[in-house]
């Protein structure tokens, strides 16, 4: 089998890849140019895979990419994902958010069309929430250029799937984490922050709003799940998380209780890392995955906090990456 992974050098890409590889696919990634390639998460396997130089918003190495490898499954994790930066480059990230995903469809549509996608939905299309918890039929209310980015690209595979047949299928993912994750995400931010500020190289975390409140997974385990959703004979949408939410100030303060320091000591905030319009509240119904899929998640919120902070203790002394 043969899968093609765009947002191969992310966090899930480089995570749907040790997974593809356990598997015995043959794995093929997207890698965009870069003045100082961004390889650190798949520097464990890049012998065992092949990087093909493209981007999600040249439609001409995507056509190339998906005629010459023949995919038998194609999973869209390319995006610009940062949420507060798609407020300052609105355009760019609905070029590669929002465009870019529909130009890959364009690609198999006209190249491999009885390929199986994966597309990368996300929560935050909910935005400002129209119902606790969220489900399938939830009506969207995106708050930031990357929700609508992502709202454009999901209806967009519903309409390729009605229109054309094609296999697309939308993974409807809340926030996951890892040590893999970015450093600006706010889950990072901390343990990181925590990190340095107990062995004494840095002071204070500076903050925005602690009371947003996120369903957050461990982010391997959302990527057996969009596995799963390609093993289906028929494509699905599935919303995936864990059911659980918690705010910024739970995650800092379990992150402090890990490490032993005073969570009063830590922190600063800071309005100007708040969002122009915020998602408030997030909780998935994740009942159809477990049904569909016989998916649900397995680490806590604890054991992914524990997890992440001990990840970036220990890389302070070297990199480890889980
Ligand atoms: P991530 O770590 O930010 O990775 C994004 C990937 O997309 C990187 O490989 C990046 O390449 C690539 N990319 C960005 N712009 C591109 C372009 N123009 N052409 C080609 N590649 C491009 O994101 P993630 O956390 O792994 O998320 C994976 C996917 O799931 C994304 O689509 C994200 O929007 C979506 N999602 C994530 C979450 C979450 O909580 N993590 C939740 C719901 C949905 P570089 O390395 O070169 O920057
Ligand atoms: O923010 C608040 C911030 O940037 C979470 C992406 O993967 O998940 C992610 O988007 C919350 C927000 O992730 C800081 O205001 C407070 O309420 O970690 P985040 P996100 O915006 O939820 C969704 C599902 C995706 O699809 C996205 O691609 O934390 N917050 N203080 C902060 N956030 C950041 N980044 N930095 C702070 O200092």
């Amino acid at each position: 089998m043969k899968a093609f992974v765009t947002g191969i050098t992310g966090q899930d890409g480089s995570y749907m890849a040790d997974l593809l590889l356990e598997k015995g696919y043959e794995v093929y990634g997207l890698m965009r140019r870069s003045a100082s390639p961004n390889l650190w998460r798949i520097e464990h396997i890049k012998n065992r895979i092949k990087l093909i130089e493209g981007d999600l918003t040249d439609q001409s190495s995507l056509d190339h990419a998906i005629r010459t490898i023949q995919p038998d499954e194609v999973y869209n994790l390319g995006a610009q994902s940062f949420v507060q930066y798609s407020f300052q480059a609105p355009l760019a990230t609905v070029d590669a958010t929002g465009i870019g995903a529909l130009k890959l469809f364009e690609a198999v549509r006209h190249h491999k069309k009885d390929a199986k996608v994966f597309q990368a939905s996300t929560s935050e299309m909910f935005g400002k929430i129209q119902e606790t918890p969220q489900n399938e039929r939830t009506r969207f209310y995106p708050r930031s250029p990357y929700g609508c980015a992502k709202a454009f690209a999901h209806y967009t595979a519903v309409n390729y799937r009605e229109a054309y047949g094609l296999h697309i299928s939308c993974g409807v993912m809340f926030n996951h984490e890892s040590a893999r994750r970015g450093p600006e995400f706010v889950t990072r931010k901390i343990t990181l922050g925590v990190a340095r500020f107990k062995m004494g190289l840095q002071d204070k975390i500076i903050l925005g709003n602690l009371n947003a409140s996120r369903d957050w997974s461990y982010a391997r385990e959302m990527m057996e799940a969009a596995h799963l959703m390609l093993q289906q004979d028929k494509p699905v949408d599935l919303v995936l998380g864990s059911g659980q939410t918690h705010t910024v100030k739970e995650w800092l303060e379990e992150t402090c209780k890990v490490a032993g320091v005073d969570f009063w000591d830590v922190f600063i905030q800071d309005p100007s890392f708040e969002r122009q319009a915020e998602v408030d509240y997030l909780r998935a119904d994740p009942s159809l995955a477990a049904s569909v899929l016989g998916w649900r998640t397995r680490v806590s919120f604890q054991e992914l906090v524990q997890m992440m902070y001990e990840a970036d203790y220990k890389s302070l002394n070297g990199p480890v990456y889980q």
